[in-house]
């Protein structure tokens, strides 16, 4: 195709290094202001020839200066004109041999092609992509020849976070190396199916000895890439890796950065100079529905937003092609045209053609259209665009890396459904599953695959003998690059938890002290960071709030992770617990922003996988502020097969007191049970904290699974028991006996969780002092898992009809228990209403639905009707309906209990 052309340009300029030429423009008529200028213009010129660009930039700097000093105001320009950041005369030689890459990439092409195009033929509405692919090919091509590394000594290599819609050329490109055999490619999006299948898009979940990295949900890859770079950093400061030139690379859609999560962490980058980080931002212009800026340029936009936060910039938009155009044009309209027109035209110009572009292009100025009277229109619809320039990308890619001091950014402009004929730069393109079968003959001529016509249109996949020139050409670069990518390892992790003994301290009580479950765990915490195995590993994360945790000491023991180290002397300095930041500090305090601490816990929870550092993350923060907020991004940690604690602090609507609607969390829990790795655990007391915490990182770390855990913790200080004799695997399995009634009479069984425990153990104390009612209390510390469980046991007795029944945990646990059951918890009801099924009409829920209150403790629980005379009330009225309890004795206890029975529903108010 027009490749070829570009080929022999390449060649030309190649060993050309020419050099930046001085403007010389005269004009007769000029006035004298003008003709100053052209003076001053010349002298800056002569001192950029004679000196180099460094002497220019000086110049311009010191110019500011004066200007400054004048009183003369200067708009800050955050755009730069519309043209390649590099220019010619400043490019080095491409490195690779061009014609095998072209060859690999079309074959690349064309196997993502066929591979989405035969599955839809074959499962109509099974989807996948191929616009996005063909507009990133080359730039992800000339990464994987000659930038991305598999390997830094005994550690993996770069990173890279691909766009996730671009998956079929990267499964294809694995066909085409052997890693992925035909049968696998065959199954692209059947995953169901009797051989293993393709997941539609990067999840380590469903491919894990493949993919790193899920960014499929847009916006997530970003943010989550910038977070890596700064863990990255803070592994090597700590002295956990070793330091490596490794590059984390993220490929972003132009229309993802509309995600407020893309470009929300740019000032880290910049802050932290994380000059091991680099963006690539696909500028295709279209976006799924059409255009991204149709009446604007998202590259300047980009270029501004990225320039503005710090980053480096090189914007990739020409092609080689166009390096002629602009020698020859003198009169500098060819740039006036490129800066006149919008998105929205350009476009236009790569879907209608070369006469079109001749026309609306080119024929605005008579000069431009001389430009290009040599040229065929198929020679101007072939003018390329710097993403698909593997010269341009490759200069663009060789300054990011070399790049020091901060991220780099490449703004690529491309062409979204490239080379896909009548595809190509339409609204529609991002939704083609299947091509013509005429543009599929018509591609295999244009790249000159030795495909035959008839299988061609039946969309079959090609691959060249293993010893084809390509395929060793290919081979060999990546073997170069110390093997196949993308690839994800996991090595065993070689760690053993502490024992439950070395708990002693939580699980024999409080001795009567009052303390929260938070200040438990703060101490739980500070003893792990002292622990000479897994003390190095913790990463405690807080998004601020650290002091509303009680994390002052913890600060002052293992410091704040501070890249540059302490620059200040804290004003705090001669406190006992000052603020202290250290090059080295344990602490990751990322300020008031829970998803970069999520993507922080993210990296951290997959540390094991990305830097074989099993690092075991604690993220705490305001409960409310967790799943509603950044719930994709936990989803993804999920899906990435990450590990750790997420640590609720300030939980449950009645127990966080004051603050009100927006910050009292009643119904997290809810919200974590649909994350399937997800263990999510409301403790009421710290020795069932410290049981899950052990259990937890024994599961995760010693055995390996990849689960995480979601434990809530509350503020109410209150004296916490000793654990009971046996009761660990009650903890873990959700529910336990806590207190039984006298003499095995109990009537009626009490459920309590986190806080609400108490006012349960309270009521269990009235209604036997006042009522006479003998009742069981049970501490429940997971519902989820209860439930979860029951279902397991459920499904099999189901599918094993003629087996014995097995029976469910919660339904053991009860078999003894007499009476209905009085759930109370400071979580919405339907938490405890998910063991309905197996309680059938014995359960009572009583929770906190209904939006949250600012006021104290007692006020609170009377209001959501948890606090101990509701649970009494509720259980003399089930008692009641039951015919165990006198009605009108129970309609009299609610007046003595100070329940008001007419007032309306908290649920709704
Ligand atoms: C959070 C989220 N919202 C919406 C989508 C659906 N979606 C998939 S691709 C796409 C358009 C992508 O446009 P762009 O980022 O410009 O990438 P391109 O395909 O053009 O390279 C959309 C809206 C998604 N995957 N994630
Ligand atoms: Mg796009």
């Amino acid at each position: 195709m027009d490749d070829e052309e570009t080929e022999a340009r390449d060649r030309v300029s190649a060993g050309s290094n020419q050099k930046f030429m001085a403007t010389k423009v005269s004009n007769p008529v000029e006035s004298d202001f003008a003709q100053q200028l052209r003076e001053w213009i010349e002298a800056f010129d002569d001192v950029v020839v004679a000196e180099g660009p460094e002497q220019g930039a000086e110049l311009l700097t010191a110019l500011k200066q004066r200007a400054r000093e004048a009183g003369i105001s200067q708009p800050s320009q955050l755009t730069t004109p519309y043209v390649n950041t590099i220019p010619k005369h400043e490019e080095v030689p491409y490195p690779g041999d061009r014609k095998l890459e072209r060859r690999i990439e079309a074959l690349i092409r064309w196997n993502a092609m066929a591979m989405v195009h035969g599955q839809n033929k074959k499962d109509h509405g099974i989807g996948g992509h191929i616009a996005t692919y063909s507009s990133l090919a080359t730039l992800l091509e000339v990464g994987f020849n000659h930038f991305f590394h598999a390997k830094y000594g005994d550690q993996p290599g770069d990173f890279v976070y691909f766009q996730g819609h671009a998956s079929p050329g990267i499964y294809a490109r694995a066909f085409l190396l052997g890693r992925l055999d035909e049968q696998r490619i065959l199954n692209f999006r059947h995953e169901l199916r009797d051989t293993p299948g393709l997941s539609s898009y990067p999840h380590p979940w469903l491919m894990p000895d493949f993919w790193r990295f899920p960014t499929v949900s847009m916006g997530i890859g970003p943010l989550n890439a910038v977070y890596q770079a700064r863990f990255m950093r803070y592994l090597e400061h700590r002295g956990l890796i070793e330091k490596t030139p490794r590059k984390i690379w993220a490929f972003v859609g132009d229309g993802e950065t509309d995600e407020v999560d893309t470009l929300g962490a740019l000032s880290l980058g910049r802050r932290e100079k994380l000059d091991n980080l680099i963006f690539v931002v696909n500028c295709n212009l279209q976006r799924l529905d059409g255009p991204v800026r149709g009446n604007g340029r998202i590259i300047d936009e980009l270029e501004a937003v990225f320039l503005g936060a710090g980053w480096n910039v090189i914007k990739v938009i020409w092609g080689s092609d166009w390096d002629e155009l602009f020698e020859r044009d003198h009169t500098g309209l060819l740039l006036k045209r490129m800066e006149e027109c919008v998105d929205g035209e350009y476009q236009a110009f790569k879907a209608k053609g070369g006469a079109y572009i001749r026309k609306e292009f080119f024929g605005k100025y008579p000069e431009l259209l001389k430009l290009v009277e040599h040229m065929t229109d198929d020679e101007i619809f072939h003018l390329h665009r710097g993403g698909h320039d593997a010269r341009k990308i490759y200069n663009a890619y060789k300054r990011a890396v070399e790049h020091k001091g901060g991220p780099t950014v490449i703004l690529a402009k491309t062409v979204k459904g490239y080379g896909l004929g009548s595809t190509q730069a339409r609204n529609a393109s991002h939704q083609e599953k299947k091509v013509a079968d005429d543009a599929l003959v018509d591609f295999i001529r244009r790249y000159e695959l030795p495909i035959p016509e008839a299988d061609a249109r039946a969309g079959k996949l090609y691959q060249p003998a293993q010893d084809a020139p390509e395929m060793v050409y290919m081979q060999a670069r990546r073997e170069g690059l110390g093997g196949y990518m993308p690839r994800r390892d996991v090595p065993k992790i070689d760690l053993i938890a502490p024992k439950l003994e070395t708990f002693a301290e939580w699980t024999g009580g409080s001795k009567g002290r009052a303390v929260s479950t938070t200040m438990g765990f703060v101490s739980m915490l500070r003893t792990f960071m002292k622990d000479p195995k897994i003390g190095k590993l913790i990463v405690p994360i807080v998004p601020d709030e650290g002091r509303t945790f009680g994390l002052e000491s913890a600060i002052k023991q293992v410091g704040i992770y501070a890249s540059e180290g302490q620059k200040y002397k804290p004003h705090d300095v001669d406190m006992l617990l000052s603020y202290r930041e250290e090059k080295d500090g344990q602490i990751l305090e990322e300020g008031i922003t829970e998803a970069g601490a999520m993507a922080s816990f993210t990296a951290a929870g997959t540390g094991y996988s990305n830097y074989f550092v099993p690092t075991i993350p604690f993220y705490m923060y305001y409960s409310m502020f967790g799943f509603q907020r950044v719930g994709d991004m936990m989803w993804a940690f999920a899906d990435a097969r990450g590990k750790g604690f997420l640590m609720a602090g300030t939980a449950g609507r009645t127990t966080m007191t004051g603050e009100g609607l927006q910050h009292q969390d009643g119904h997290s829990h809810l919200l974590m049970s649909v994350i399937p790795t997800c263990l999510s655990y409301d403790p009421a007391y710290v020795y069932e904290m410290a049981v899950i915490l052990q259990d937890g990182m024994k599961r995760m770390y010693e055995k390996g699974e990849d689960v995480f855990y979601y434990i809530t913790m509350y503020n109410e200080d209150y004296a916490m028991p000793e654990m009971p004799k046996g009761a660990e695997e009650g903890i873990l399995r959700g529910i336990y006996q806590l207190k039984a009634g006298a003499n095995g009479k109990a009537v009626a069984q009490l459920f309590g969780s986190g806080p609400i425990l108490n006012e349960v153990l309270r009521a269990q104390q009235i209604l036997v002092e006042k009522y006479g009612v003998e009742t069981d209390v049970w501490s429940v510390t997971s519902y989820n898992e209860l439930r979860r469980e029951a279902l397991g046991v459920e499904r099999w007795n189901r599918l094993h009809p003629t087996e014995p029944e097995k029976t469910p945990y919660i339904v053991s646990a009860l078999s003894k228990a007499r009476g209905p059951v009085i759930a109370a918890t400071d979580y919405m009801k339907a938490i405890p209403d998910q063991l309905s099924p197996w309680l059938t009409s014995r359960l009572v829920s009583l929770g906190t639905d209904g939006f949250g209150r600012s006021d104290n403790r007692e006020q609170l629980r009377r209001h959501f009707e948890v606090n101990a005379e509701s649970v009494v009330a509720a259980t003399l009225s089930k008692l009641a309906r039951d015919g165990k309890f006198d009605a009108k004795k129970a309609q009299k206890a609610m007046a003595e209990l100070g329940v008001d029975t007419e007032r309306g529903d908290p649920a709704h108010m």
